[in-house]
């Protein structure tokens, strides 16, 4: 892969680095995105089910979409895009990983320097005391019940949900002082998370994006890397480690993510 010089000169001065991400990071995982051609769930829209309105309309069908999106989940895993990501985590003073995805996937390649905009799939919280604990198994017919009497809701934010506060400040922050804010696998359109490259860029990081479809962050953004994010990413984490003078760590970490890639 071509890089400008100005990439590599970011990526070896940047102390700073934020990765946000979304549904695109985790197609290769063979989870459907949203907005996608494979994005729609049967003839539903998912922004027509992922709100509060939906769930009070109808708890049972959103509640079916979740187990659907969990049968997919636990048949998946992460993929060389979010094991780079991980391991991009050590080359830097500062990182902070934000997703928007609820597959928890980051999770499982290794993210720890991470904060989820939206909430995540594989937790349950009641709609009455708040309570959040680990997701119930598919309880068929009957809608999952806190113990305080409340029906329980998947973890995560609806359109029209405030994204947790704490998650929002974080990132703001971070995106506010990075020095290179890479946009991986996401359209671009849902707010306040598509506001985070525009703060990056506003605050003088070099803003690239990893997908393989034009958006509109496209115009802001200094690099546009027109790729699969599985195969980008362990490309773009070599680069990186070879910048900032990491090359055994650099090579290191991309035979392992390569490795996952061939299931050995
Ligand atoms: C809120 C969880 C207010 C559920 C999701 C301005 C300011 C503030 C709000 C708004 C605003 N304008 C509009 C709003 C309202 C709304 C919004 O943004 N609407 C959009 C659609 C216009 N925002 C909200 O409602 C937010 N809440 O603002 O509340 C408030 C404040 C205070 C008090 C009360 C209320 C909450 C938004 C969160 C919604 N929840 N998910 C669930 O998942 O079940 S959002 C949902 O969309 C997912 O999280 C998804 O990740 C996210 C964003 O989509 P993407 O991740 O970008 O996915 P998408 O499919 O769109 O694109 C995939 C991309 O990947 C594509 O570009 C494709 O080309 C690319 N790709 C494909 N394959 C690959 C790839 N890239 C790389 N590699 C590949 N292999
Ligand atoms: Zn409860």
């Amino acid at each position: 892969m071509d890089l400008p010089e100005e990439f590599l000169s970011a990526a070896r001065k940047a102390r700073s680095c934020v990765v946000l991400t979304g549904a695109g990071i985790s197609a290769e995982s063979g989870l459907a995105t949203f907005r996608g051609r494979d994005g729609l769930w049967r003839d539903r829209d998912p922004r027509d089910l992922a709100t509060p309105e939906a769930f009070s309309r109808d708890p049972k069908l959103v509640w079916e979409w979740y187990q659907w999106r969990r049968q997919q989940l636990a048949r998946s895993g992460p993929n060389p895009g979010h094991l780079a990501i991980a391991a991009m985590e050590g080359m830097f003073d500062s990182f902070l990983l934000a997703t928007q995805n609820v597959d928890g996937l980051h999770q499982r390649a290794g993210s720890r320097r991470m904060v989820e905009l939206h909430g995540n799939i594989t937790r349950d919280r009641c709609t009455r005391c708040g309570k959040v604990v680990p997701e119930k198994a598919d309880g068929g017919d009957e809608l999952p019940k806190c113990g305080c009497g409340g029906l329980m809701r998947p973890d995560v934010v609806w359109f029209g949900e405030a994204v947790p506060a704490e998650a929002l400040e974080t990132a703001w922050e971070e995106s506010g002082r990075a020095g290179i804010f890479l946009a991986v696998g996401t359209s671009g359109l849902v707010q306040p998370a598509a506001s985070l490259p525009v703060i990056a860029k506003r605050g003088g990081a070099y803003l690239v994006e990893v997908n393989p479809e034009p958006t509109p962050l496209s115009e802001a953004a200094d690099l546009a890397v027109r790729a699969a994010a599985g195969a980008a990413m362990p490309e773009l984490l070599e680069r990186i480690g070879l910048a900032r003078g990491m090359q055994a760590r650099a090579r290191e970490i991309n035979t392992k993510s390569r490795r996952c890639e061939n299931g050995t």
